[in-house]
């Protein structure tokens, strides 16, 4: 047979998702992955950690030489982070659009930002959530915190 539909699972996609240390500090850490739950999505990996310098440098490498780098790296050394992995078709944009908008005045009401954060006028956006934001992002970025899925 030459003409078999795909396997289901070559379209299933994985993302790494951050609850920052503003949103374990605020005790959401069940409403943001009740949320993601709700979607449909499945949980894989799940870990409260505390980031080091070096796995925040290689994380938000990108952002190096920016004005808000170093209180971002600061601001995620300030408390515990959850990292979990999450599995499900689209969960890469399907995450994104359920975080919100990076800035949460901006992000919309039905958002996790937009509902549940705010600008506290700091020099970092505490923005409770990080989601990948491409397939590349999610490999480099589940490899970065989950080492042993790689
Ligand atoms: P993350 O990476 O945390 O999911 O957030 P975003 O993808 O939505 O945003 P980002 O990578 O551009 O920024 C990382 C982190 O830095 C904060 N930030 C960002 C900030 O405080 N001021 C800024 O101008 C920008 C662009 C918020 C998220």
């Amino acid at each position: 047979m030459t003409d078999v539909a795909p396997a289901l699972t070559e379209t299933i996609e994985r993302t790494l998702i951050l609850v920052k240390p503003d949103g374990v500090r605020r005790s959401l850490s069940g409403e943001i992955l009740r949320r993601v739950e709700a979607k449909g999505y499945t949980l894989v990996a799940v870990r409260l950690l505390d980031a080091t310098p070096e796995l925040l440098a290689a994380h938000y490498a990108e952002h190096e030489g920016k004005p808000f780098f170093q209180p971002l790296v600061d601001f995620m050394l300030s408390g515990k982070i959850l990292a979990v992995v999450a599995e499900g078709q689209g969960v890469i944009p399907g995450f994104r659009a359920l975080a919100g908008a990076t800035n949460p005045t901006e992000a919309l009401p039905g958002t996790i930002r937009g509902d549940l954060g705010r600008d506290w006028g700091l020099k970092v956006q505490q923005n409770l959530v990080h989601g990948s934001d491409s397939p590349e992002s999610a490999a480099r970025e589940i490899a970065l915190w989950f080492p042993e899925l790689g």
